[in-house]
């Protein structure tokens, strides 16, 4: 397989799972899902994890999963190679997983003294992955069979942090973001 298909199908096969974050920045605030619990003498989770945000990010994903999966046969045609279109399953576990990474990396910084918005080199950067995936081949595991092969997954793995880096630096430049990470 090409090197650019594979990074074509890697990319398209991720976006449900990249926008959550994104969409989350936008939708954010309201009720903290911790509801201001505490473990020890940090938040559970903190303030940056909201019920409003998260719902945003999984309602974000999903209808990005929807739009794909309705261009994904002009798109296949236009580029001579097919391009995923999402069972509802794993337009799920994307979109979800995404989200629910991204919480548990939070768990993981207040138990380790980091307050809310300090970064977390690597963690921030593959925290979405290192639970979509997973959460994609337990719920539709033919569907993860069919189109993330090892060599997809280990662009995914090198493309993540590069894409995440630059668009939370957008992010941050356009006022969206407190933190550039
Ligand atoms: N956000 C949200 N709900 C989520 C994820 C994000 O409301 N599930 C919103 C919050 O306003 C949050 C912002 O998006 O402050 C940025 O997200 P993120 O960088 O993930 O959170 P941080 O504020 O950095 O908090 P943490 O240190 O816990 O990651
Ligand atoms: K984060
Ligand atoms: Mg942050």
């Amino acid at each position: 397989m090409a090197v650019l298909e594979t990074v074509i199908i890697a990319f398209w096969a991720m976006i449900p799972a990249y926008v959550p974050n994104n969409a989350a920045v936008l939708g954010g605030g309201g009720r903290p899902i911790d509801g201001g619990r505490t473990m020890g003498d940090s938040r559970l989770l903190g303030d940056g994890k909201t019920w409003r945000g998260t719902a945003a990010g999984i309602a974000a994903g999903l209808v990005l999963a929807g739009v794909l999966t309705v261009l994904a046969g002009d798109v296949s045609d236009i580029l001579g190679f097919a391009v995923p279109e999402f069972a509802p399953l794993a337009a799920v576990g994307l979109a979800a997983g995404a989200m629910l990474g991204d919480i548990l990396a939070s768990f993981l910084k207040r138990r380790t003294g980091r307050q809310r918005g300090a970064m977390f080199p690597g963690l921030d950067q593959l925290d979405f992955v290192v639970v979509s995936l997973p959460l994609t081949a337990l719920l539709a595991p033919d569907w993860f069979r069919e189109w993330f092969s090892p060599a997809v997954i280990l662009v995914i793995v090198v493309l993540t942090p590069v894409l995440h880096v630059t668009t939370n630096m957008i992010a941050y430049k356009l006022g969206l973001k407190n933190e550039p990470w």
